[in-house]
Protein backbone atom coordinates (compact mmCIF):
# COMPACT_ATOMS: atom_id res chain seq x y z
CA UNK A 1 0.00 0.00 0.00
CA UNK A 2 1.06 3.53 -0.90
CA UNK A 3 2.26 5.00 2.93
CA UNK A 4 0.15 7.97 2.22
CA UNK A 5 -2.95 6.09 2.47
CA UNK A 6 -2.15 4.55 6.01
CA UNK A 7 -5.40 3.54 7.76
CA UNK A 8 -5.80 5.41 10.73
CA UNK A 9 -8.83 3.62 12.39
CA UNK A 10 -9.88 -0.16 11.50
CA UNK A 11 -12.20 -0.46 8.63
CA UNK A 12 -14.97 -2.29 10.44
CA UNK A 13 -15.07 0.53 12.72
CA UNK A 14 -15.87 3.59 10.14
CA UNK A 15 -18.23 0.71 8.52
CA UNK A 16 -20.09 0.32 11.72
CA UNK A 17 -20.21 4.52 12.78
CA UNK A 18 -21.38 4.61 9.09
CA UNK A 19 -24.33 1.96 9.12
CA UNK A 20 -25.30 3.77 13.24
CA UNK A 21 -25.84 7.23 10.95
CA UNK A 22 -25.79 7.28 7.53
CA UNK A 23 -27.81 6.52 4.31
CA UNK A 24 -26.32 5.66 1.54
CA UNK A 25 -27.21 6.64 -2.20
CA UNK A 26 -29.33 4.12 -4.27
CA UNK A 27 -28.70 0.90 -2.14
CA UNK A 28 -30.81 -1.22 0.85
CA UNK A 29 -29.14 0.47 3.75
CA UNK A 30 -30.29 -2.98 5.82
CA UNK A 31 -28.32 -4.96 3.05
CA UNK A 32 -25.13 -2.76 3.27
CA UNK A 33 -24.98 -2.42 6.61
CA UNK A 34 -24.86 -6.45 6.87
CA UNK A 35 -22.26 -6.42 4.17
CA UNK A 36 -20.10 -3.51 4.93
CA UNK A 37 -19.09 -0.76 2.77
CA UNK A 38 -15.77 -0.40 1.19
CA UNK A 39 -13.67 2.62 3.08
CA UNK A 40 -11.82 4.67 0.52
CA UNK A 41 -9.10 6.75 1.45
CA UNK A 42 -7.28 7.84 -1.48
CA UNK A 43 -6.62 8.39 -5.08
CA UNK A 44 -3.68 9.05 -7.74
CA UNK A 45 -4.78 9.79 -11.27
CA UNK A 46 -6.79 6.22 -11.76
CA UNK A 47 -6.59 4.18 -8.72
CA UNK A 48 -8.06 4.36 -5.51
CA UNK A 49 -6.42 2.69 -2.19
CA UNK A 50 -9.18 1.45 0.44
CA UNK A 51 -8.56 1.49 4.20
CA UNK A 52 -6.95 -2.12 4.14
CA UNK A 53 -4.61 -1.10 1.31
CA UNK A 54 -6.53 -2.66 -1.98
CA UNK A 55 -5.73 -0.81 -4.82
CA UNK A 56 -8.54 -0.34 -7.28
CA UNK A 57 -8.23 0.80 -10.84
CA UNK A 58 -11.32 3.07 -11.40
CA UNK A 59 -13.02 2.76 -14.59
CA UNK A 60 -15.73 4.95 -14.32
CA UNK A 61 -13.79 8.34 -12.92
CA UNK A 62 -15.64 8.16 -9.66
CA UNK A 63 -19.22 8.52 -10.60
CA UNK A 64 -18.30 9.76 -14.31
CA UNK A 65 -16.92 13.04 -13.03
CA UNK A 66 -12.91 12.62 -12.08
CA UNK A 67 -11.98 13.50 -16.00
CA UNK A 68 -8.46 14.83 -14.69
CA UNK A 69 -8.15 11.75 -12.37
CA UNK A 70 -7.48 11.99 -8.22
CA UNK A 71 -4.39 14.00 -6.90
CA UNK A 72 -4.29 16.99 -8.91
CA UNK A 73 -2.02 19.36 -6.81
CA UNK A 74 -3.12 22.76 -9.19
CA UNK A 75 -6.87 21.81 -8.30
CA UNK A 76 -6.06 21.91 -4.67
CA UNK A 77 -3.84 25.18 -4.60
CA UNK A 78 -6.73 26.74 -6.54
CA UNK A 79 -9.02 25.85 -4.20
CA UNK A 80 -6.42 26.76 -1.18
CA UNK A 81 -5.90 30.21 -2.46
CA UNK A 82 -9.55 31.43 -3.55
CA UNK A 83 -10.53 29.97 0.46
CA UNK A 84 -7.93 32.01 1.81
CA UNK A 85 -8.83 35.37 -0.20
CA UNK A 86 -12.76 34.83 -0.41
CA UNK A 87 -14.23 31.70 0.89
CA UNK A 88 -17.76 32.94 0.51
CA UNK A 89 -19.99 35.53 -1.18
CA UNK A 90 -23.52 35.49 -2.73
CA UNK A 91 -24.48 36.84 -5.92
CA UNK A 92 -28.11 37.96 -4.67
CA UNK A 93 -27.02 41.57 -3.06
CA UNK A 94 -26.23 43.52 -6.79
CA UNK A 95 -22.79 41.26 -6.06
CA UNK A 96 -20.33 38.95 -7.86
CA UNK A 97 -16.61 38.06 -7.61
CA UNK A 98 -13.58 37.63 -10.04
CA UNK A 99 -13.80 33.67 -9.62
CA UNK A 100 -17.23 33.15 -11.21
CA UNK A 101 -16.69 35.81 -13.98
CA UNK A 102 -13.74 34.34 -15.24
CA UNK A 103 -15.13 30.88 -14.98
CA UNK A 104 -17.79 32.42 -17.36
CA UNK A 105 -15.40 33.99 -19.33
CA UNK A 106 -13.52 30.16 -20.02
CA UNK A 107 -16.64 28.16 -20.09
CA UNK A 108 -17.76 30.40 -23.11
CA UNK A 109 -14.53 30.29 -24.59
CA UNK A 110 -14.65 26.79 -24.82
CA UNK A 111 -18.58 26.64 -25.83
CA UNK A 112 -19.89 26.98 -28.97
CA UNK A 113 -20.31 30.86 -29.90
CA UNK A 114 -24.21 30.73 -29.90
CA UNK A 115 -24.67 29.67 -26.20
CA UNK A 116 -24.13 32.87 -23.92
CA UNK A 117 -24.85 32.75 -20.21
CA UNK A 118 -24.85 30.11 -17.17
CA UNK A 119 -26.70 29.97 -14.32
CA UNK A 120 -24.48 28.21 -11.69
CA UNK A 121 -25.46 25.24 -9.55
CA UNK A 122 -23.77 23.00 -7.24
CA UNK A 123 -25.18 19.43 -8.91
CA UNK A 124 -26.50 18.36 -11.95
CA UNK A 125 -29.92 17.80 -10.43
CA UNK A 126 -30.31 21.28 -9.59
CA UNK A 127 -29.15 22.11 -13.20
CA UNK A 128 -32.02 20.47 -14.26
CA UNK A 129 -34.38 21.96 -11.48
CA UNK A 130 -33.09 25.04 -12.79
CA UNK A 131 -33.96 24.16 -16.50
CA UNK A 132 -37.53 23.21 -16.01
CA UNK A 133 -38.33 26.61 -14.10
CA UNK A 134 -36.01 28.92 -16.52
CA UNK A 135 -37.65 26.79 -19.85
CA UNK A 136 -41.19 27.79 -18.18
CA UNK A 137 -40.08 31.08 -17.73
CA UNK A 138 -38.50 31.67 -20.84
CA UNK A 139 -42.29 30.95 -22.62
CA UNK A 140 -44.28 32.93 -20.13
CA UNK A 141 -41.92 35.99 -21.38
CA UNK A 142 -42.86 35.23 -24.72
CA UNK A 143 -46.74 35.07 -24.00
CA UNK A 144 -46.79 31.47 -24.27
CA UNK A 145 -47.74 30.63 -20.28
CA UNK A 146 -49.81 26.90 -21.58
CA UNK A 147 -46.34 25.82 -22.93
CA UNK A 148 -44.91 23.71 -20.31
CA UNK A 149 -44.86 20.00 -20.55
CA UNK A 150 -41.50 19.02 -20.97
CA UNK A 151 -40.89 15.84 -22.75
CA UNK A 152 -37.92 13.35 -21.30
CA UNK A 153 -37.28 9.68 -22.22
CA UNK A 154 -37.70 6.61 -20.22
CA UNK A 155 -34.52 4.92 -18.29
CA UNK A 156 -33.30 8.72 -18.77
CA UNK A 157 -31.18 10.13 -15.77
CA UNK A 158 -31.60 13.79 -14.44
CA UNK A 159 -31.16 13.51 -10.83
CA UNK A 160 -32.70 12.90 -7.54
CA UNK A 161 -34.15 16.04 -6.81
CA UNK A 162 -38.19 16.00 -7.43
CA UNK A 163 -38.07 17.88 -10.90
CA UNK A 164 -34.80 16.19 -12.14
CA UNK A 165 -36.55 12.74 -10.56
CA UNK A 166 -39.85 13.59 -12.66
CA UNK A 167 -37.80 14.83 -15.75
CA UNK A 168 -36.15 11.37 -15.77
CA UNK A 169 -37.34 8.04 -16.71
CA UNK A 170 -36.96 6.08 -14.29
CA UNK A 171 -39.79 4.25 -13.02
CA UNK A 172 -38.80 2.86 -9.29
CA UNK A 173 -37.80 6.31 -8.91
CA UNK A 174 -41.52 7.95 -9.69
CA UNK A 175 -43.10 4.97 -7.77
CA UNK A 176 -41.23 6.65 -4.53
CA UNK A 177 -43.55 9.78 -4.65
CA UNK A 178 -41.04 11.17 -7.62
CA UNK A 179 -43.39 12.05 -10.15
CA UNK A 180 -44.75 15.43 -10.98
CA UNK A 181 -47.79 17.16 -13.30
CA UNK A 182 -46.44 18.06 -16.81
CA UNK A 183 -44.25 15.81 -17.59
CA UNK A 184 -44.24 13.12 -20.54
CA UNK A 185 -41.67 10.50 -21.67
CA UNK A 186 -40.96 8.64 -24.60
CA UNK A 187 -38.66 5.22 -25.40
CA UNK A 188 -35.09 5.44 -25.14
CA UNK A 189 -33.85 4.89 -28.63
CA UNK A 190 -32.08 1.30 -27.37
CA UNK A 191 -31.15 -0.50 -30.51
CA UNK A 192 -30.24 -3.74 -29.73
CA UNK A 193 -33.03 -4.55 -27.90
CA UNK A 194 -35.84 -2.77 -29.90
CA UNK A 195 -34.39 -2.64 -33.03
CA UNK A 196 -36.56 -5.72 -34.12
CA UNK A 197 -35.56 -6.19 -38.06
CA UNK A 198 -35.09 -2.18 -39.00
CA UNK A 199 -31.50 -1.41 -39.34
CA UNK A 200 -29.79 0.93 -36.73
CA UNK A 201 -30.33 4.04 -39.32
CA UNK A 202 -33.97 3.28 -39.61
CA UNK A 203 -34.63 2.50 -36.04
CA UNK A 204 -32.83 6.16 -34.88
CA UNK A 205 -35.30 7.74 -37.06
CA UNK A 206 -38.60 6.10 -35.66
CA UNK A 207 -36.96 6.66 -31.93
CA UNK A 208 -37.04 9.72 -32.86
CA UNK A 209 -40.69 10.01 -34.20
CA UNK A 210 -42.02 8.95 -31.23
CA UNK A 211 -41.23 12.49 -30.24
CA UNK A 212 -43.09 14.18 -32.88
CA UNK A 213 -46.24 11.67 -31.81
CA UNK A 214 -46.01 12.57 -28.25
CA UNK A 215 -45.74 16.57 -29.24
CA UNK A 216 -49.03 15.80 -31.43
CA UNK A 217 -50.60 13.87 -28.63
CA UNK A 218 -49.92 16.80 -25.93
CA UNK A 219 -50.38 19.43 -28.61
CA UNK A 220 -47.77 21.21 -29.90
CA UNK A 221 -48.63 24.81 -28.45
CA UNK A 222 -48.31 23.00 -24.88
CA UNK A 223 -45.01 21.47 -25.33
CA UNK A 224 -42.03 23.32 -23.74
CA UNK A 225 -39.24 21.24 -24.64
CA UNK A 226 -37.00 17.98 -24.65
CA UNK A 227 -34.95 16.85 -22.58
CA UNK A 228 -32.48 13.85 -23.04
CA UNK A 229 -29.07 12.35 -22.24
CA UNK A 230 -27.12 13.09 -25.87
CA UNK A 231 -26.27 9.42 -25.09
CA UNK A 232 -27.90 7.77 -22.38
CA UNK A 233 -25.52 7.62 -19.21
CA UNK A 234 -27.11 5.98 -15.79
CA UNK A 235 -29.59 4.26 -17.65
CA UNK A 236 -27.08 1.88 -19.51
CA UNK A 237 -25.12 4.23 -21.71
CA UNK A 238 -27.04 3.64 -24.51
CA UNK A 239 -25.50 5.15 -27.86
CA UNK A 240 -28.42 6.51 -30.31
CA UNK A 241 -28.26 5.73 -34.31
CA UNK A 242 -26.71 8.28 -36.27
CA UNK A 243 -29.58 9.19 -37.77
CA UNK A 244 -32.00 10.17 -34.08
CA UNK A 245 -30.57 13.67 -32.85
CA UNK A 246 -30.67 14.86 -36.47
CA UNK A 247 -34.27 14.06 -36.28
CA UNK A 248 -34.55 15.05 -32.98
CA UNK A 249 -33.66 18.50 -33.71
CA UNK A 250 -35.86 18.80 -36.78
CA UNK A 251 -38.91 18.00 -34.97
CA UNK A 252 -37.89 20.17 -32.12
CA UNK A 253 -37.68 23.20 -34.79
CA UNK A 254 -40.50 22.27 -36.58
CA UNK A 255 -43.20 22.60 -33.22
CA UNK A 256 -41.09 25.15 -31.82
CA UNK A 257 -40.03 22.73 -28.80
CA UNK A 258 -36.93 23.56 -27.11
CA UNK A 259 -34.54 21.37 -27.53
CA UNK A 260 -32.80 20.71 -23.85
CA UNK A 261 -29.38 18.49 -23.76
CA UNK A 262 -28.13 17.08 -20.18
CA UNK A 263 -24.46 17.11 -20.61
CA UNK A 264 -23.69 16.22 -16.92
CA UNK A 265 -22.13 12.81 -18.12
CA UNK A 266 -21.56 13.84 -21.67
CA UNK A 267 -19.83 17.37 -21.11
CA UNK A 268 -15.76 17.98 -20.43
CA UNK A 269 -14.42 15.55 -23.02
CA UNK A 270 -16.17 12.55 -22.37
CA UNK A 271 -16.56 11.78 -25.90
CA UNK A 272 -13.39 13.38 -27.30
CA UNK A 273 -15.47 16.82 -27.94
CA UNK A 274 -15.92 19.25 -25.07
CA UNK A 275 -19.54 18.47 -25.45
CA UNK A 276 -21.43 15.53 -26.77
CA UNK A 277 -23.94 17.10 -28.36
CA UNK A 278 -20.81 18.10 -30.50
CA UNK A 279 -20.17 13.96 -31.35
CA UNK A 280 -23.36 13.80 -32.59
CA UNK A 281 -23.98 17.10 -34.28
CA UNK A 282 -27.05 18.87 -33.39
CA UNK A 283 -27.43 21.89 -31.39
CA UNK A 284 -29.24 22.23 -28.45
CA UNK A 285 -30.87 25.64 -26.59
CA UNK A 286 -29.66 24.42 -23.06
CA UNK A 287 -26.73 22.14 -21.64
CA UNK A 288 -26.93 21.02 -18.13
CA UNK A 289 -23.66 20.56 -17.02
CA UNK A 290 -21.86 19.22 -14.10
CA UNK A 291 -19.25 16.79 -12.61
CA UNK A 292 -16.83 17.15 -15.55
CA UNK A 293 -16.90 20.95 -14.71
CA UNK A 294 -14.86 20.31 -11.78
CA UNK A 295 -13.21 17.03 -12.15
CA UNK A 296 -15.77 16.00 -8.95
CA UNK A 297 -13.18 18.10 -6.35
CA UNK A 298 -16.19 20.00 -5.04
CA UNK A 299 -19.44 20.02 -6.44
CA UNK A 300 -20.62 22.63 -9.20
CA UNK A 301 -23.03 22.69 -11.70
CA UNK A 302 -25.34 24.11 -14.21
CA UNK A 303 -27.41 25.56 -16.61
CA UNK A 304 -26.30 26.83 -20.46
CA UNK A 305 -28.67 28.80 -22.06
CA UNK A 306 -28.50 29.94 -25.96
CA UNK A 307 -28.54 33.26 -26.65
CA UNK A 308 -31.62 33.37 -28.38
CA UNK A 309 -32.94 32.39 -24.60
CA UNK A 310 -30.62 34.71 -22.50
CA UNK A 311 -31.66 37.60 -24.79
CA UNK A 312 -35.32 37.06 -23.66
CA UNK A 313 -35.01 36.20 -19.92
CA UNK A 314 -32.08 39.28 -19.67
CA UNK A 315 -33.96 41.99 -22.22
CA UNK A 316 -37.73 41.35 -21.55
CA UNK A 317 -38.01 39.06 -18.42
CA UNK A 318 -36.98 41.31 -15.50
CA UNK A 319 -36.78 39.63 -12.14
CA UNK A 320 -36.44 35.96 -13.10
CA UNK A 321 -37.38 34.85 -9.17
CA UNK A 322 -34.26 31.77 -8.98
CA UNK A 323 -30.88 31.31 -6.87
CA UNK A 324 -29.28 29.38 -4.88
CA UNK A 325 -26.96 30.46 -1.88
CA UNK A 326 -24.07 28.79 -3.63
CA UNK A 327 -24.75 29.91 -6.52
CA UNK A 328 -21.43 30.79 -8.25
CA UNK A 329 -19.49 29.60 -5.30
CA UNK A 330 -15.74 30.86 -5.47
CA UNK A 331 -14.01 28.11 -4.33
CA UNK A 332 -16.05 25.75 -6.92
CA UNK A 333 -15.62 28.71 -9.18
CA UNK A 334 -11.52 28.42 -8.88
CA UNK A 335 -11.40 25.04 -8.89
CA UNK A 336 -13.35 24.95 -11.91
CA UNK A 337 -11.30 27.22 -13.72
CA UNK A 338 -8.04 25.26 -12.97
CA UNK A 339 -9.85 22.08 -14.59
CA UNK A 340 -10.88 23.76 -17.84
CA UNK A 341 -7.44 25.13 -18.49
CA UNK A 342 -5.73 21.89 -17.33
CA UNK A 343 -7.93 20.04 -19.75
CA UNK A 344 -7.63 22.67 -22.02
CA UNK A 345 -4.18 23.56 -21.97
CA UNK A 346 -2.56 19.98 -21.30
CA UNK A 347 -4.79 18.81 -24.23
CA UNK A 348 -6.50 16.30 -22.54
CA UNK A 349 -10.06 16.79 -24.97
CA UNK A 350 -7.65 16.42 -28.14
CA UNK A 351 -5.65 13.66 -27.16
CA UNK A 352 -8.78 11.83 -26.21
CA UNK A 353 -10.53 12.56 -29.82
CA UNK A 354 -7.22 11.80 -31.51
CA UNK A 355 -5.04 8.93 -29.51
CA UNK A 356 -6.30 7.87 -26.13
CA UNK A 357 -10.01 7.54 -27.06
CA UNK A 358 -9.79 5.78 -30.73
CA UNK A 359 -6.91 3.26 -28.98
CA UNK A 360 -9.26 1.91 -25.65
CA UNK A 361 -12.51 1.70 -28.42
CA UNK A 362 -10.09 -0.33 -30.78
CA UNK A 363 -8.70 -2.26 -27.59
CA UNK A 364 -12.54 -2.82 -26.68
CA UNK A 365 -13.54 -4.11 -30.32
CA UNK A 366 -10.31 -6.34 -30.31
CA UNK A 367 -11.04 -8.08 -26.90
CA UNK A 368 -14.23 -8.49 -26.63
CA UNK A 369 -15.20 -8.38 -30.71
CA UNK A 370 -15.94 -12.24 -30.83
CA UNK A 371 -16.45 -12.87 -26.89
CA UNK A 372 -19.33 -15.05 -25.88
CA UNK A 373 -20.46 -13.25 -23.31
CA UNK A 374 -20.84 -10.00 -25.39
CA UNK A 375 -23.35 -9.26 -28.08
CA UNK A 376 -22.31 -5.53 -28.63
CA UNK A 377 -19.93 -3.04 -28.07
CA UNK A 378 -20.74 0.56 -27.94
CA UNK A 379 -18.93 3.94 -27.31
CA UNK A 380 -16.42 6.42 -28.45
CA UNK A 381 -14.10 8.21 -26.78
CA UNK A 382 -13.82 8.04 -22.95
CA UNK A 383 -17.07 6.35 -22.64
CA UNK A 384 -18.51 2.60 -23.36
CA UNK A 385 -20.64 0.04 -22.68
CA UNK A 386 -20.38 -3.87 -23.70
CA UNK A 387 -23.70 -5.72 -23.99
CA UNK A 388 -23.80 -9.05 -22.33
CA UNK A 389 -26.00 -11.51 -24.37
CA UNK A 390 -27.26 -14.97 -24.92
CA UNK A 391 -26.86 -15.00 -28.13
CA UNK A 392 -25.21 -12.07 -30.57
CA UNK A 393 -26.62 -12.93 -33.59
CA UNK A 394 -30.36 -12.60 -32.74
CA UNK A 395 -29.89 -10.14 -29.73
CA UNK A 396 -30.79 -12.23 -27.62
CA UNK A 397 -30.19 -11.29 -23.96
CA UNK A 398 -29.84 -13.14 -20.93
CA UNK A 399 -33.28 -13.87 -18.97
CA UNK A 400 -31.20 -12.87 -15.41
CA UNK A 401 -28.59 -10.14 -17.19
CA UNK A 402 -28.85 -8.10 -14.17
CA UNK A 403 -27.75 -10.40 -11.83
CA UNK A 404 -24.86 -11.60 -14.71
CA UNK A 405 -24.07 -8.05 -14.43
CA UNK A 406 -23.97 -7.72 -11.06
CA UNK A 407 -21.56 -10.74 -10.83
CA UNK A 408 -19.52 -9.13 -13.31
CA UNK A 409 -19.04 -5.80 -11.58
CA UNK A 410 -18.05 -7.80 -8.28
CA UNK A 411 -15.83 -9.96 -9.66
CA UNK A 412 -13.94 -6.79 -10.88
CA UNK A 413 -14.11 -5.52 -7.35
CA UNK A 414 -12.27 -8.43 -5.81
CA UNK A 415 -9.79 -8.16 -9.37
CA UNK A 416 -9.13 -4.54 -8.87
CA UNK A 417 -11.36 -3.16 -11.21
CA UNK A 418 -13.89 -0.77 -10.71
CA UNK A 419 -16.62 -0.94 -13.65
CA UNK A 420 -20.54 -0.31 -13.33
CA UNK A 421 -23.10 -3.07 -14.20
CA UNK A 422 -26.72 -1.08 -15.67
CA UNK A 423 -29.21 -4.12 -16.64
CA UNK A 424 -26.56 -6.29 -18.87
CA UNK A 425 -24.43 -3.60 -19.59
CA UNK A 426 -21.19 -3.56 -18.51
CA UNK A 427 -20.19 0.62 -18.42
CA UNK A 428 -16.53 2.32 -18.06
CA UNK A 429 -15.73 6.15 -18.00
CA UNK A 430 -12.36 6.48 -17.28
CA UNK A 431 -10.34 9.45 -16.49
CA UNK A 432 -9.49 11.31 -19.70
CA UNK A 433 -5.85 11.27 -18.94
CA UNK A 434 -5.54 7.72 -18.88
CA UNK A 435 -2.29 6.90 -20.98
CA UNK A 436 -2.40 4.26 -23.29
CA UNK A 437 -0.69 1.30 -20.33
CA UNK A 438 -3.26 2.41 -18.00
CA UNK A 439 -6.15 1.82 -20.82
CA UNK A 440 -3.95 -1.62 -21.33
CA UNK A 441 -4.54 -2.35 -17.47
CA UNK A 442 -8.17 -1.15 -17.97
CA UNK A 443 -9.15 -3.49 -20.67
CA UNK A 444 -7.36 -6.26 -19.39
CA UNK A 445 -8.84 -6.39 -16.26
CA UNK A 446 -11.89 -6.21 -17.39
CA UNK A 447 -11.05 -9.04 -19.60
CA UNK A 448 -10.35 -10.70 -16.42
CA UNK A 449 -13.84 -10.38 -15.27
CA UNK A 450 -15.61 -10.91 -18.17
CA UNK A 451 -13.90 -14.25 -18.46
CA UNK A 452 -14.43 -15.33 -15.29
CA UNK A 453 -18.26 -14.32 -15.48
CA UNK A 454 -18.51 -16.32 -18.82
CA UNK A 455 -16.44 -19.06 -17.10
CA UNK A 456 -19.40 -19.27 -14.11
CA UNK A 457 -21.86 -19.44 -16.82
CA UNK A 458 -19.80 -22.29 -18.54
CA UNK A 459 -19.68 -20.31 -21.57
CA UNK A 460 -16.13 -21.21 -22.13
N1 LIG B 1 -27.88 14.39 -15.30
C1 LIG B 1 -27.19 13.30 -15.66
C2 LIG B 1 -27.11 12.93 -17.10
C3 LIG B 1 -26.54 12.53 -14.69
O1 LIG B 1 -25.87 11.46 -15.06
C4 LIG B 1 -27.38 14.07 -13.03
C5 LIG B 1 -27.97 14.79 -14.03
C6 LIG B 1 -27.52 14.54 -11.62
O2 LIG B 1 -26.34 15.09 -11.17
P1 LIG B 1 -26.06 15.18 -9.57
O3 LIG B 1 -24.81 16.01 -9.53
O4 LIG B 1 -27.20 15.87 -8.96
O5 LIG B 1 -25.92 13.79 -9.08
C7 LIG B 1 -26.63 12.94 -13.34
C8 LIG B 1 -25.97 12.16 -12.25
C9 LIG B 1 -24.69 6.17 -12.08
C10 LIG B 1 -24.95 7.51 -11.52
O6 LIG B 1 -24.78 5.19 -11.31
C11 LIG B 1 -25.03 8.60 -12.34
C12 LIG B 1 -25.32 9.84 -11.78
C13 LIG B 1 -25.48 9.99 -10.41
C14 LIG B 1 -25.39 8.88 -9.60
C15 LIG B 1 -25.13 7.62 -10.14
O7 LIG B 1 -24.40 6.03 -13.27
N2 LIG B 1 -25.46 10.91 -12.64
Amino acid sequence: MNAEFKAQRETRDYQAADAAHHIHAFLDQKALNAEGPRVIVGGERLHLWDNDGKRYLDGMSGLWCTNLGYGRKDLTAAATQQLEQLPYYNMFFHTTHPAVVELSELLFSLLPGHYSHAIYTNSGSEANEVLIRTVRRYWQILGKPQKKIMIGRWNGYHGSTLGATALGGMKFMHEMGGMLPDIAHIDEPYYFVNGGDLTPEEFGLRAARQLEEKILELGAENVAAFVAEPFQGAGGMIFPPETYWPEIQRICRKYDVLLCADEVIGGFGRTGEWFAHQHFGFEPDTLSIAKGLTSGYIPMGGLILSKRMAEVLVEQGGVFAHGLTYSGHPVAAAVAIANLKALRDEGVVSQVKNDTGPYLQQCLREVFGNHPLVGDIQGTGFVAALQLAEDKATRKRFANENDIAWRCRTIGFEEGLIIRSTLGRMIMAPALVATRAEIDELVGKTKIAVDRTAQELGRF
